[in-house]
């Protein structure tokens, strides 16, 4: 096990004073509330404000899985892939990222902008908030960095070097067991309502799901073609609106541990599984006008995606090959390969350990048929894909399966 000492709250306050960049931006003598809000799977994060408004935030990885303790050992250096991914993101879309204000590779805390005027976007989708905006944001985030962290914008030497330094086989890992692996193979770590065994059942009896995961699992592990996020849940998302209004004003992506050169879909079928997520609980609660808007974010997604992947374009390092045409061809497979990954990542959260509380917040007699719903539609998704992938027909045959699916 890794040996450093852990940040408290006691001891938060003389971490700041030692560190001296740290103590320009926020007064450790004068800290009026430090709070441990870590409510991830994975690490330690405090959030504190001094007397005169000024906040941050630290954010400590443990050498270990928090949501199973010591007995799941964990590099704790994913905090410098964190950082790393920070930056680079940052760098890109500055206004959609934190800012990073310092690393500290001892002791694997990350200090960065305090966003306690923003909150959790899936905590938001939970409560009925209209986020609107978000969604959009995030298509805008994963296509700068599909184009800006590439080969599309990066030269040669400085990709290896990029691709090399991304390398996090242990948080990788994680990713091949929870979302491709175990949830259709089975796994003594999986878990699931009593009333949803014979959709599990049927879910892993399905060869074409099977099929779909090992693909889905070859292209993860083998696609290096951009820094991804690693791990873009709605979990993931900050948002913040003014009081009163539906329109978000800042949406900040965080929480990039998982990152690595991977596949640009990945990043985009998370946000598509975690829509769906959400809308399938709003079904469930009977709010079905929500439950439309929460399917509508797919296309708001994927459009702002494209729109920014496409407004890169035209800097493009080698236009000679990479024309108009492969551009499509690239568009037309990335479609594609969302939908693969959104049904992975979607029935990941109903089957596989690592659970999402909008589904599991609901009670028993709802979340059955929601669950089911999930389900069903990734098993639609994975045998749909290769025939028409606009995201508009995910929204369509989204709807059908979770309508279909729903219990009282
Ligand atoms: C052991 S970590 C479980 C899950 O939490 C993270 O948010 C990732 O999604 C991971 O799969
Ligand atoms: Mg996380």
């Amino acid at each position: 096990m890794a040996d450093y000492e852990f940040l408290t709250e006691q001891t938060v306050a003389d971490y700041i004073r030692s560190h001296p960049d740290l103590a320009a931006r926020i007064d450790p003598d004068q800290l009026v509330g430090i709070r441990e809000v870590g409510d991830g799977n994975l690490n330690l994060v405090f959030l504190t404000t001094d007397a005169s408004g000024r906040g941050m935030c630290l954010k400590q990885a443990l050498p270990y899985v928090r949501m199973v303790g010591e007995g799941w050992p964990m590099t704790p250096d994913r905090a410098r892939h964190e950082v790393d991914s920070l930056r680079a993101h940052h760098a890109l879309t500055p206004e959609l990222l934190p800012e990073v204000f310092a690393y500290d590779p001892d002791r694997f805390i990350i200090a960065m902008e305090d966003l306690s005027d923003h909150v959790v976007w899936r905590a938001d989708l939970i409560n009925g908030g209209r986020s609107d905006g978000a969604a959009a944001a995030m298509g805008r985030y994963v296509g700068s960095v599909a184009f800006g962290t590439s080969a599309f914008a990066m030269e040669r030497e400085e990709l290896a070097a990029a691709v090399g330094a991304a390398l996090n086989p242990q948080l990788c890992t994680i990713t091949e067991d929870l979302v491709f692996t175990e949830p259709v193979a089975g796994s003594d770590r999986n878990a699931w309502l009593e009333a949803n065994g014979p959709d599990v059942a049927a879910f892993q009896a399905d060869a074409a799901m099977k099929q779909a995961m090992g693909e889905a699992k070859w292209a993860f592990m083998t696609k290096a073609e951009a820094l991804l996020h690693g791990d873009l849940h709605t979990g993931s998302v900050m948002v913040r609106r003014p009081d009163g209004t539906t329109v978000c004003d800042s949406v900040k992506a965080f929480d990039s541990e998982f990152a690595f050169y991977g596949p640009v879909a990945f990043d985009l079928g998370a946000l598509f599984a975690n829509y769906v997520i959400a809308a399938a609980r709003a079904y469930a609660l009977g709010e079905d006008d929500r439950a439309r808007w929460c399917l509508a974010l797919v296309p708001q997604t994927w459009d702002a995606f494209e729109a920014e992947f496409r407004r890169r374009w035209p800097s493009r390092r080698d236009p000679r090959v990479w024309d108009d045409d492969f551009l499509a061809g690239l568009l037309a497979t990335w479609r594609s390969e969302a939908w693969l990954f959104a049904a992975a990542k979607m029935s990941r959260r109903i089957i596989g350990a690592a659970k999402t509380r909008d589904i599991e917040s609901l009670p028993p007699n709802l979340r059955e048929g929601a669950a089911r719903g999930v389900l069903r539609v990734a098993r639609t998704l994975v045998l749909e894909r290769h025939a028409d992938s606009a995201p508009a027909r995910l929204v369509e045959l989204a709807e059908a399966a979770l309508v279909g699916a729903r219990t009282s």
